[in-house]
């Protein structure tokens, strides 16, 4: 007989992977998500309400000086090995998609975890997705929106020092004539709607499904 799985069960599950993650152990974190999913957990729910939190965490206790570059690195590890399990269930596929997204994440920054989380969540919303990556100069942006006619330019930072290449890249898509045809969005962690304001950006949004929505909204498609 199948039973079904008491919320302490569920929590259990979902603790072991926000402390797995934390202390940046891939392996567990990897069969945990495999149980979370086998005991009926959304995978939506595996990264809100264990990973991500996980790496929060992460962050505070970087700031706070308890953790380091090393302990940052595998923490990030141990969530992408989620994120691989994680990804083709929440990213839909068949339907035509709704609009195209070219997505990257700035020159000098190499934070890709929040930028691919929006990515998984733009294709799951329908979105064809262009990934240019990290550490991504104005040229290649240009050169993306030249070749694919995106509806959208997503781009990531992380960092305090590289959110000004938000900048000079939506320069060089207005020099090369580009910057009419798109809507511009920036996001990442010190990112503001007012930064985005300030320099002139369509869009921000704080986390992935904010940034759906805005672009379902900006297309009509909401
Ligand atoms: C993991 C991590 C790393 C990993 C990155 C691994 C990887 N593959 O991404 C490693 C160890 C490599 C790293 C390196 C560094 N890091 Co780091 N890192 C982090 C950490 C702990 C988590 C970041 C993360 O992935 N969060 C999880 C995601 C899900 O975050 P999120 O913000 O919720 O994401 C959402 C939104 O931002 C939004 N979003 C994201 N992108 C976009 C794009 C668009 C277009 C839109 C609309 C929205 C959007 O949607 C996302 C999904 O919902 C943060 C701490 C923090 N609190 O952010 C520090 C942090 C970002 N790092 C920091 C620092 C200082 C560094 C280093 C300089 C450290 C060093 N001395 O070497 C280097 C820089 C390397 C470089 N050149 O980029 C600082 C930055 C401080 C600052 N204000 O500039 C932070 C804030 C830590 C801290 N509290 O001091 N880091």
């Amino acid at each position: 007989m199948i039973t079904k799985p008491t919320q302490d069960e569920i929590d259990a599950v979902l603790d072991g992977i926000y402390e797995h993650t934390l202390n940046g152990q891939a392996e567990p974190v990897v069969a945990l998500t495999e149980q979370a999913l086998a005991l009926g957990v959304e995978p939506l729910g595996v990264l809100f309400d264990a990973l991500i939190p996980a790496l929060e965490e992460v962050g505070r206790l970087f700031e706070a000086g308890e953790y380091f570059v090393p302990e940052m690195l595998v923490a990030a590890k141990a969530m992408q090995g989620a994120m691989g399990i994680l990804k083709p269930l929440i990213a839909k596929t068949g339907a035509k998609p709704v609009g195209t997204f070219v997505m990257g994440t700035v020159k000098g920054d190499i934070h890709d975890i929040g930028k691919d989380l929006c990515n998984i969540m733009l294709e799951g919303g329908g979105f064809e997705l262009i990934d240019l990556g990290v550490n991504v100069p104005p040229e290649v942006f240009v050169e993306a929106v030249r070749q694919h006619k995106p509806d959208f330019v997503g781009m990531s930072a992380f960092l305090t020092t590289t959110i000004p290449m938000f900048r000079p890249t939506m320069d060089a898509l207005a020099a090369a004539g580009l910057r009419e045809g798109v809507k511009i969005f920036v996001g990442g962690a010190p990112v503001t709607q007012e930064y985005a304001d300030q320099i002139g950006a369509d869009g921000y949004a704080p986390n992935a499904s904010v940034l759906v929505r805005k672009c379902k909204e900006m297309l009509g498609r909401a």
